[in-house]
């Protein structure tokens, strides 16, 4: 293999592209760097904690003036952004490639999220429904509006640098709101290439109040300023459950609201009707895509063991033969981890799960001619029944093994982690399937049957219960999160009967 190199480079080049001043590279407290190399690109300034207060209020200000804009006139504006994300897709899914270290499909694959929740929006924004509903008083109307909620804080993680925003974004922003975006320090160039793409369809919607869509670069200082303004009634925070637990309560402490994206533990049931074959492509990429790296990712295998050794064999294969390296060539299927703390977690959940009489095939290090760079050849570990490590969420690719006898026992390990993101069962037994998917199945956000528990689609709601936090972005009505709900009693007759029958009489 020849060594990666030239990361400094490309990014350089797809910022020219992208619209970005080289500028921004200049000098601050965020390092810029690819973890296909690990080399630094540059660095990129961030906000202090106290510089939040402004930007809020400019926020704030813009929130004022959008709320009164016709709801499907802002997705016009939303519409725009879509536009211009088609326009930049190829360059931007490989910005999130040499950032993120995705490889390329998954890269663009992520703009493609971002194009498809533009759309889902920009429906939206004709739809924003209430109701009317059955009152019990003659010469009245009982109803309820939907109204625009104020500034939206939006934080995320690495993983997903781009599209987790869009999520939140293009749902807030035709719902009347505006957004304060704070990433990951670990992908700060993607979020400058996604403002300036936002700033180009606001120029082109000639309307928009400046500070509609805000970026604040930062520290978790910036982060918490945020999560602790008056003026932010709504917080979306994607990460760890570590990080939940920090932002959760003070949200609560000031009654704002919180979509919460927070650790997943996710796991496939492969019973004894599966169809091997898909089980083994569907445990593939939903195990070593991304290198192990999405909240969705496959963590549990639970296998039923008259299909164990079949399976696990044709699984042992595709784990020796997988092609590790630099995301941006074509063959390469995981790319790397994001750093040097991730690899060590990696490795300290191995060797937990040694200790407690784990087998381990694969995760050793690859050697791509970077001794910053942090490859692994995924790792697949038969335990002799769920405890240590596979009881945590270790962000990175390793896939637990345990067998069961009973379908009850299967629901029952699936079930018993505290994280409830996504689960999955390879069955063609209707009755299994069912039985998943229903209230006695699987507690997870996300039931899926013959396909694994990640690369959701848009169109439903995203996220998950437990430790995972309970928020739910994109499809379905998850907009309802970003607006507030007022419930009207019009009363258009010449008296005046009071509800549940109450005299007052004066
Ligand atoms: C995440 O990892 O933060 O279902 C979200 C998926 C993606 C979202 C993952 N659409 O894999």
């Amino acid at each position: 293999m020849t060594a990666v190199s030239g990361t400094r480079d490309d990014i350089l080049a797809l910022l020219d592209r992208l619209g970005v001043d080289r500028a921004v590279l200049a000098g601050g407290d965020i390092v810029a760097r690819s973890p296909i190399d690990g080399r630094e690109a540059g660095r990129v300034r961030a906000l202090a904690a106290g510089d939040v207060d402004a930007l809020v209020r400019q926020a704030h200000a813009a929130h004022l003036e959008w709320r009164g804009v016709p709801a499907p006139r802002r997705g016009e504006l939303v519409r725009l952004l879509g536009e211009e994300l088609r326009a930049v897709r190829t360059d931007l899914g490989r910005l999130v490639t040499v950032e993120a270290g995705k490889i390329l499909s998954e890269g663009l694959g992520e703009v493609q999220e971002m194009i498809d929740i533009c759309d889902f929006a920009v429906g939206l924004s004709r739809q924003l429904y209430g109701l009317t509903i059955a009152t019990e008083r003659p010469g009245h109307r009982l109803m309820e509006t939907w109204h625009p909620l104020g500034v939206c804080g939006v934080i995320s993680a690495f993983n997903f640098p781009v599209a987790v925003w869009s999520w939140n974004a293009a749902l807030a922003i035709v719902c009347g709101n505006s957004v304060i975006w704070k990433p990951s320090e670990k992908t700060p160039l993607t979020a400058i290439a996604v403002q300036a793409a936002f700033d180009r369809a606001a120029a082109k919607f000639g309307a928009a109040p400046a500070g509609l869509s805000i970026l604040a670069q930062g520290h978790a200082d910036v982060g918490q300023a945020l999560v602790d303004h008056p003026l932010v009634p709504l917080v979306s925070a994607t990460g760890s459950t570590r990080m939940g637990r920090a932002v959760a309560p003070r949200l609560a402490a000031r009654f704002a609201r919180a979509i919460l994206e927070l650790g997943g533990n996710n796991a496939a049931i492969v019973a004894p009707s599966a169809d091997l074959e898909l089980a083994v492509r569907g445990i593939a990429f939903a195990a070593m895509g991304t290198a192990g790296q999405r909240c969705t990712t496959l963590r549990r295998l639970i296998v039923h063991e008259s299909v164990a050794d079949r399976l696990l064999d044709r699984l042992a294969g595709a784990y020796r033969s997988v092609t590790v390296g630099d995301p941006r060539e074509a063959g390469t299927l995981v790319g790397p981890l994001i750093d040097q703390a991730s690899f060590e977690a990696m490795q300290h959940a191995l060797a937990a799960a040694r200790a407690v009489g784990g087998t381990v095939i694969g995760g050793e290090r690859v050697d791509v001619g970077s001794s910053d760079a942090y490859y692994v050849r995924p790792a697949l570990v038969t335990l002799p029944g769920q405890l240590g490590p596979m009881l945590e969420e270790t962000f990175a690719p390793i896939l637990y093994v345990v067998r069961y006898r009973t379908l009850e026992e299967a629901i029952a390990l699936q079930n018993g982690v505290a994280q409830g993101l996504a689960s999955s069962i390879f069955t063609t037994d209707l009755r299994e399937a069912e039985m998943f998917m229903g209230p006695a199945g699987s507690d997870c956000g996300i039931a899926n049957v013959n396909l694994g528990p990640s690369g959701a689609e848009i169109g439903g709601a995203f996220g998950g219960e437990k430790e995972t936090g309970g928020g739910r972005e994109a499809g379905s009505d998850s907009w309802k999160a970003y607006m507030r709900r007022a419930t009207n009693t019009i009363n258009y007759s010449r008296s005046l009967p009071l509800a549940q029958g109450v005299r007052f009489d004066i």
